[in-house]
């Protein structure tokens, strides 16, 4: 209890700026959660985070939720013949000593009928569910809408665009029939 109040503590003296929140619980950590800002009209958008693990953790990611979305879901990319697929994952497993790093491109966690859109600079509530870890909330900062990463660790700050991103392309041409 002691070690968290002093956490919150520390939390509240960070400038509003610093959006990446770490949560750990029993040995499962979630970091650097962030998500991009979507275009006007949109009602999908995109979450990127990372799991770790500790040395003597294995877990399962059963399931994720946000007050943001109607609906959330776990999906995986992958080049088959050139094209960009996805698949919607329904749990993923955590080995030991592990980072698992959801970022543009990969992995990635989706929300479905968001209640507003995400606005450069505002923040998403998710929570995290696993097996034995139980629930972890963070709050992902959204960052612009073509950024490769959380704010102040942009590597293309430039706004250079990857032509297999959402943005640019409508979620429904990206994922198919795969939702709905
Ligand atoms: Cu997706």
């Amino acid at each position: 209890m002691r070690t968290k109040f002093l956490l919150l503590s520390l939390m509240a003296l960070l400038p509003a700026t610093a959006f990446a929140q770490d949560a750990t619980s029993k040995g499962v950590t979630v970091a650097n959660a962030w998500a991009r800002a979507t275009p006007g009209g949109a009602t999908v958008g995109a979450v990127f985070l990372e799991i770790r693990t500790d040395k003597a953790t294995s877990d399962r990611l059963t399931g994720i939720a946000s007050p943001a979305a109607g609906r959330t879901e776990i999906h995986s990319s992958s080049m088959e013949g050139g094209v960009m697929k996805m698949r919607r994952l329904e749990t993923i497993d955590l080995k030991p000593g592990t980072a698992l790093v959801l970022k543009p491109m990969g992995d990635h966690i989706m929300l479905f009928d968001l209640k507003q859109p995400l606005k450069d600079g505002d923040t998403v509530d998710l929570t995290l569910n696993f097996e034995k870890a139980g629930a972890i909330a963070v709050k992902a900062g959204v960052a612009g809408i073509a950024a490769m990463g959380p704010k102040g660790a942009q590597t293309n700050s430039q706004g250079k665009k990857d032509s297999m991103s959402h943005e640019g392309m409508s979620h429904d041409q990206m994922h198919g029939d795969m939702h709905h």
